[in-house]
């Protein structure tokens, strides 16, 4: 680290991070030993920026226990009130560290610091505090049976009990918060695997759980690659539920593995989401919010509109305000004053996306801007914008998680809901209209868990979760919480 070069001074708590060994966090302890290393990369340089322990079944195991010994021990003695404190202090003592946080999120990750720091870090410290209200507010029911006085029958909701909780590189800290705050709401323990590329910022967050005060084993964190310390997560038997957030063909993957001994399993998984642009729409509030919400992050965000349908009457307009306000963006390494845009998160997801926007162009796909690489270092893409393809182009079909949209045109409000639901996926659509009785007929006909009409919101009181075969369950808002208990319903004959 100290030999490479950023555009801005590191924090001295980043500095000193990345020069300390790091490891799992295993009931309280930080776990360095390792056959292999990790190389975690920044990916605005291309440099390393430390390495991370590469976890085994072992690790997995060791965790495992961690985390079954807090529930039976400590955790499960602890009042609902008693968890909400501890959740709000671990809430305060990462806002008053946000830059370190941020910093370490942006070095890591690649999005702009400002992001990172007053949208990751502050999403993060929201979703603690929102949740931590739940933990006193997870309630069962009195159900009527049997003649009065005869009968007292209620139900009560208990934490389901140890979880998996395996995460994206994508948000690496918000996606953590997510799902490591509604379990300890609900009285569970975890462990938490961030992805390869992202470690750094759950690894911290765990340490700071500690001195925060949670007892050692409530949050566990294990390093290491999807297909043997993830798997053998899903596989070990003393997980009770696995929360996964990630691509669709892993989910399904995860959904096999916790076939064999019925574990519960929550997915958060991939989108193809479509933006619909009336006629009638404000374009003047449409424009930055389709840009917002569509290469925001680099696009690699899984409610990110890629599919942007437009009537016919103002297509050539949107089409050519989009690219202009696109190619306006500014594209650069996350701590340079004035990003917008940040790198992709790896040089695999870079050839990735690219391979898709060439494959779009040999089917006859127009690019409007961008459509190639940006700089010399780093995994940097410039904002693309395309048209020309159809709905059912493979481009307009896959999840490009990248910074690329296509323009598709149509001519009828029933047409573009069937456009919009011509997909697998069922996360996230948005649609941009003055007319309330259109309003009514998209929030109906669309397909998705999320519908935002001139506008979008991922507010943590918002149950978020996708249909089709962008997930199971539905995370934040009470749902959110509800997810990692149990119901049991209980007879007491008088
Ligand atoms: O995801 P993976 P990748 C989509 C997006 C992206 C594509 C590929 O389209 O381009 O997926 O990304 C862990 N058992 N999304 O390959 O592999 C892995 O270590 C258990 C959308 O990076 O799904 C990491 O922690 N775990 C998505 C996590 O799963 C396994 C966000 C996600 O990695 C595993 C990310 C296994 N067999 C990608 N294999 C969204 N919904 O936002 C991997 N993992």
């Amino acid at each position: 680290v100290t030999e490479t070069t950023y555009p801005a001074e590191l924090h001295p708590d980043v500095a000193a991070f990345l020069r300390r060994p790091l490891g799992h966090v295993i009931a309280g302890r930080t776990v360095t030993d390792a056959a292999e290393q990790i190389d975690v990369l920044d990916p605005g340089t291309g440099s390393l920026l430390t390495r991370v322990p590469r976890g085994d079944a072992g690790t997995v195991d060791a965790a495992v226990r961690a985390a079954r010994e807090a529930f039976d021990g400590p955790w499960s003695r602890l009042a609902p009130g008693e968890r909400s404190k501890l959740m709000w202090r671990l809430a305060d003592l990462l806002e008053q560290r946000a830059d370190v946080f941020g910093q370490l999120e942006t070095l890591d990750q690649g999005k702009p610091f400002g992001v990172a720091r007053n949208g990751d870090v502050a999403v993060a410290v929201e979703t603690l505090r929102y949740m931590a209200g739940w933990a006193t507010k997870l309630t069962g029911e009195t159900i009527p049976v049997g003649a009065p006085g005869t009968v007292h029958a209620y139900t009560k909701r208990e934490p389901v009990g140890v979880v998996a909780q395996i995460v994206p590189w994508n948000f690496p800290l918000a996606m953590a918060a997510w799902k490591l705050a509604p379990a300890l709401a609900a009285g569970c323990t975890c462990v938490l695997k961030p992805a390869e590329q992202t470690p750094l910022t759950a690894i911290l967050l765990a340490e700071l759980a500690l001195e925060a005060g949670f007892p050692p084993g409530v949050v566990n964190v294990v390093l290491g690659y999807g297909h043997d310390v993830g798997d053998a997560l899903v596989r070990h038997p003393g997980i009770d539920k696995v929360a996964f957030t990630g691509s669709t063909p892993v989910g399904k993957a995860i959904v096999r593995a916790a076939a064999d001994d019925l574990k519960r399993v929550s997915l958060e998984l991939g989108g193809k989401n479509s933006s619909i642009v009336m006629p009638d729409a404000d374009l003047s509030t449409a424009l930055p919010g389709i840009v917002q919400a569509s290469f925001g992050n680099t696009g690699q965000v899984c409610t990110a509109p890629s599919r942007i349908l437009v009537h016919a009457d103002v297509a050539a307009e949107v089409g050519r305000e989009l690219a202009d306000a696109a190619a306006r963006l500014r594209v650069g390494h996350g701590l340079a004053d004035g990003t917008e845009i940040g790198p992709v998160v790896s040089e695999r997801q870079r050839d990735a996306i690219e391979a898709l926007v060439q494959e779009g162009v040999r089917a006859g796909g127009e690019i409007l801007t961008g459509g190639g690489r940006h700089g010399e270092a780093g995994y940097f893409l410039q904002p693309t914008v395309v048209t020309g393809l159809g709905i059912d182009a493979p481009m307009v079909q896959q999840e490009i998680f990248g910074p690329v949209v296509n323009i598709v045109p149509f001519t009828s409000a029933d047409e573009a809901i069937a456009m919009a639901n011509r997909t697998r996926y069922g996360l996230t659509a948005q649609v941009w209209t003055r007319d309330v009785s259109t309003v009514q007929r998209f929030a109906d006909g669309l397909d998705a868990g999320s519908v935002w009409v001139n506008g979008k919101s991922m507010d943590i009181a918002l149950p978020f979760g996708g249909f089709k075969e962008s997930g199971w369950g539905q995370e934040k808002g009470r749902e959110g919480a509800e997810l990692y208990t149990r119901t049991k319903t209980v007879v007491v004959t008088i």
